[in-house]
């Protein structure tokens, strides 16, 4: 029992290592991705994953839960601290979970949803019909104005009068701007629809005050817990005493068995992290950092959907200035030299989901190894270089020294 990894099995260990090492030797710009604290590695890592916890705290179908239910119940008042909602659940095993979590809670099969488009920015669970989502529930689907990049209010309210949705979904996973969670709301409420704020990538700009916050405006908030919030894997669910005993029922039994209370403990643990006063400066420094990428970026004739953005990503739209470049072909050149992303869909997309027409830019983990405004113009020059002249050796050649020259400079872990 007391073997460690490394002895017991090398080949998994070895992979570890590799993958730590690259994330610390690129530059990690997958706008939902971030790097969690060691506390929070740990918390994940530990003793945790051997419990079986169905139910929630006090109210387990287990015995040996004492523990457990201490931890769980600090992840949910500090979240409670972070966000303001009156009830939260912190079981949901992803984002994806959770928005199941919310339907299961007040729709039946059949029900109907509106919800952003996903290459205009939505996101597959919220309807797409690959997903659970758009398999279960009759779904349509709003877009951004083609014109300002933005959400195209008045075209939603107009869908929503027709279509006589039971739910709305507002949030993203590739829309730069913030939604203005009112307006939907007071849509939602005209047509007699539940409103469901899915703020997936943006839980730690409002945790930490800089985005809007849709808790006690929408009937539902959903998010994951290890984007730009940085705590544990997961997912959440947030609403008022109303519908908690409903919420509570749909994530367990009825979307989910045990608990992953390991991640639960790191969800505990980052929601400690981000209620610390350095949390609030690194969010800033979050969007700071993605208002320069995209300067950056359209000063150098790049198409950057909206123009611009409110938050931790900037989508760019390549068809314009780089009609030959595909999306893909993008995140290859940019993977190349160090520089990790995603291709992604844009609105009005013309090409495939396997071969789209942009790429999507985040910020929050570079941020998080203590890249500013300085370091962020030099990785928009470097992407730049590379993608005006994808064939240009020596361009590569420089880029990826300069990556690697920032890696050592701005390490992930200290070890
Ligand atoms: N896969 C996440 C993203 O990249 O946005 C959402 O689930």
């Amino acid at each position: 029992m007391a073997e460690s990894l490394r002895a017991a099995d090398s080949k998994v260990q070895r992979a570890i290592d590799r993958e730590r090492e690259r994330q610390e030797s690129t530059l990690g710009m997958i706008a939902s991705e971030n790097h969690v604290s060691e506390a929070v590695l740990e918390a994940q890592g530990s003793a945790l994953t051997n419990k079986y916890a169905e139910g929630y705290p006090g109210r387990r179908y287990y015995g040996g839960c004492d523990h457990v239910d201490a931890i769980e119940r600090l992840a949910v008042e500090r979240a409670k601290d972070l966000w303001g909602a009156e009830h939260v659940n912190v079981q949901p095993h992803s984002g994806t979970q959770a928005n199941m979590g919310v339907y299961f809670a007040v729709l039946d099969p059949g029900d109907k949803i509106l919800s952003l488009d996903l290459t205009h920015g939505g996101h597959l669970s919220h309807g797409h019909d690959v997903n659970f989502s758009g398999q279960l529930y009759e779904i349509e689907q709003y877009e951004v104005d083609p014109e300002t990049g933005y959400v195209d209010y008045d075209d939603l309210a107009a869908r929503a009068r027709q279509f006589n949705p039971d739910l709305i979904v507002s949030g993203s996973s590739a829309y730069p701007r913030e939604f203005d969670f009112a307006r939907i709301g007071e849509i939602a409420a005209e047509v007699g629809a539940f409103h469901l704020a899915d703020i997936a990538h943006v839980t730690g700009l409002v945790a930490a005050g800089i985005h809007a916050n849709p808790v006690g405006v929408a009937d539902f908030v959903t998010g994951s817990t290890h984007k730009t919030i940085r705590a544990g894997r997961g997912g959440i669910v947030m609403t008022s005493e109303e519908h908690s005993e409903a919420v509570d029922k749909a994530v367990f039994p009825g979307a989910q068995g045990g608990p992953l209370v390991h991640n639960i403990a790191g969800k505990a643990v980052g929601f400690g992290e981000a209620l610390e006063p350095a949390f609030a400066e690194y969010a800033e420094q979050v969007v700071a950092n993605a208002k320069t990428l995209a300067d950056v970026l359209l000063d150098h004739g790049f198409g950057v959907v909206s123009g611009g953005t409110d938050k931790h990503l900037v989508l760019v739209d390549l068809r314009e200035s780089h009609p030959d470049l595909t999306g893909s072909e993008a995140e290859e050149a940019l993977d190349d030299v160090g520089i990790v992303l995603n291709a992604n869909t844009v609105p009005g997309e013309t090409r495939s989901p396997f071969n789209p027409s942009g790429i999507r830019i985040g910020t929050p983990a570079l941020t998080t190894r203590g890249f500013g405004e300085e370091q962020m113009r030099t990785v928009g020059e470097l992407v730049v270089d590379v993608l005006d002249d994808p064939e240009d050796g020596e361009a590569r050649r420089r880029a990826a020294a300069e990556v690697d020259r920032l890696c050592e400079a701005f390490p992930v872990y200290d070890d």
